[in-house]
This record gives structure tokens, C-alpha cells and sequence, in this order.
């Protein structure tokens, strides 16, 4: 391999990594986080909840019409607005609203034409994730740390399976042999 090789695959795993860590954590770009609203016409905010890190930027893109952001409840020294206007002045689809967030803590907002159904949540911790359910650090909601259900259910599925097989044997042991041993008698 020359050096020009050597630098241009270089360049090609940096650009891959550098793409991986993005597309994973998104902690390396300004934008931590993008919220469609309204996709597709449903009155909801997808994901309802996001998780970032203080100083990240929260992105929300209107996917339908007729959607606001209207601010509910937000740490002590914020003073995030939502979107411009009063709550009944709405936007419609393409309409880009961007925030960034500097203060740890919980925001509620909702859509005020659609509320209180249409709501979402930006939470603002140190790790920019939903926190753990406990056991490893990773470990959270499925559905908003993109982990295919499948796996849970083949972990449910497989801790059903040898339960199964231990109250089977269980019974087996303890009323299996019962006709042949008072029948042996
Ligand atoms: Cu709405």
C-alpha cells in the first residue's frame, strides 16, 4: 500500500467512524435530536420524548398542518417559548423549529390545538439518554433506544421456556413416579 492508499482508506474509516458516532450518540453534532410533528396527519410528537445533553439543539420538523409548540413546564432559570406567536398561532408542514437547551431538567410542551393528547418531553441530563431501569448503564426503553422488540420477547420467550421446563420437571419428579411406586407396593 502506498501513502496515497494509506491516506485515502485512512480518510474512508475516519469519515465511517466519525458517521457511526453521529448516527449512535449524535453528541458530536449541534443537533442532538429531531421530533416530527404531526407525521402523517396524527396529532403526535414522534419521538414524544427526547433526551440530550445540556447544550444540545432539539430539532422539530412539521410533518402535518396546524401544529404549535406550546411550553407546559420547564426548570427553574429557562425560558423557552415554543413557538413564536400566542398558542393559537400554528404552523404547517415543512415549518422548521429549532431550540437549544441549556439547562438540566424536564420540559413538557404540547400543541395547543391538539392538546392535550399532542404533547412531548425533552428531558436535559449529563448523559443525554434516558436514564437506566436498572442493571446495565446502557439499558432502557426499547422503543426510544431503538432496540428491536423481538429481542425482548425472545428474552421473555426464553426465560418462559425454562421456567416451563423447571415446573415440568418439577412435577414430574414429585408426581411422575407416584402410580409406579404405590403400584410397586
Ligand atoms: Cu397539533
Amino acid at each position: 500500500m502506498n501513502r496515497r492508499e494509506f491516506l485515502r482508506t485512512g480518510a474512508g474509516a475516519t469519515a465511517v467512524a466519525a458517521a457511526a458516532t453521529a448516527s449512535t450518540a449524535g453528541t458530536a453534532s449541534a443537533q442532538a435530536a429531531e421530533v416530527t410533528v404531526g407525521p402523517g396527519g396524527d396529532f403526535v410528537f414522534e419521538p414524544a420524548e427526547v433526551y440530550v445533553k445540556p447544550g444540545d439543539t432539539v430539532k422539530w420538523v412539521w410533518d402535518s398542518d396546524r401544529h404549535n409548540i406550546q411550553v407546559l413546564n420547564q426548570p427553574d432559570g429557562e425560558s423557552w417559548e415554543g413557538t413564536e406567536g400566542d398558542k393559537s398561532k400554528t404552523y404547517d408542514t415543512g415549518h422548521e423549529y429549532e431550540f437549544t437547551f441549556e439547562t438540566k431538567g424536564t420540559y413538557e410542551y404540547q400543541c395547543f390545538p391538539h392538546a392535550p393528547s399532542m404533547a412531548g418531553k425533552v428531558v436535559v441530563n449529563d448523559s443525554g439518554e434516558a436514564p437506566s431501569s436498572g442493571g446495565g448503564g446502557k439499558e432502557a426503553d426499547p422503543e426510544h433506544m431503538g432496540v428491536p422488540i423481538q429481542a425482548h420477547f425472545v428474552g421473555i420467550a426464553t426465560i418462559l421456556a425454562i421456567f416451563v421446563s423447571l415446573m415440568f420437571t418439577f412435577f414430574l419428579l414429585k408426581y411422575g413416579e407416584s402410580p409406579h411406586a404405590s403400584g410397586g407396593d
